[in-house]
């Protein structure tokens, strides 16, 4: 069995100067392609929401971004547009060595369902693909880094773990939003599910 790395949404929406810019989410550009040569599979996630995408909050009549709404799957935090298909935004960081990925893997891409998870979207049954491609591939351990360290890596890590894999999120290649607490949230369920905090 091996392992692979997985690089979450590392975008330039995610960066500063993007929609939806995490603090220093550039900053951890260099880390993650000097990691990318210890590992014998390297997966990229990119986040890639149709425009009108359903977690929009221009899409909420009277909801400004950041603040909660209430999916048929459950709550949902509205966010500024970001990461349309296509469009710059949704691009990689242009210093991230993509050409060493095997594997890009989208999300996202349901107008009705937002998808955090590089596993499962956001309603937790329906699946992205990954697991059975990390499976029939013989990789059980994994290593996560990328943006944000509150959402997307912590939702996948979590995923990842309940799922059986070996996890390890690398925090010093992460950076989070850290809405209303969410990154000490974060850190908890993803120790409380087995995730290493390394
Ligand atoms: C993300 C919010 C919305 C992430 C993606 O990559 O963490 N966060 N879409
Ligand atoms: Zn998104």
């Amino acid at each position: 069995m091996s392992d692979a790395l997985i690089v979450i949404d590392v975008q330039n929406d995610f960066c500063p100067g993007g929609a939806l810019a995490v603090p220093e989410g550039d900053t951890i550009v260099g880390g993650i392609n000097a990691l990318m040569a210890e590992f014998g599979a390297v997966i990229l996630t990119q986040d890639w929401h149709p425009a009108g995408h359903s977690s929009f909050a221009s899409m909420h009549e009277g909801k400004a971004p950041m603040e909660m709404t209430e999916m048929p799957y459950g709550p949902q935090v509205l966010w500024p547009d970001h990461c349309v298909q296509g469009s710059p935004g949704a691009q990689f960081h242009p210093d991230l060595e993509v050409d060493r990925a095997e594997l890009i893997l989208r999300k996202g891409f349901n107008r009705d369902i937002d998808s955090y998870s590089a596993f499962f979207e956001n309603d937790h049954v329906t699946p992205t693909g990954l697991e059975g491609y990390l499976r029939t591939r013989g990789i059980d351990r994994l290593v996560m880094v990328g943006l944000a360290t509150d959402f997307c890596v912590n939702f996948s890590a979590v995923d990842a773990a309940k799922l059986g894999f070996d996890v390890t999120v690398r925090e010093e290649l992460c950076r989070g939003i850290d809405l209303d607490g969410s990154l000490a949230a974060a850190r908890d369920g993803m120790r409380g599910a087995g995730v290493v905090l390394a």
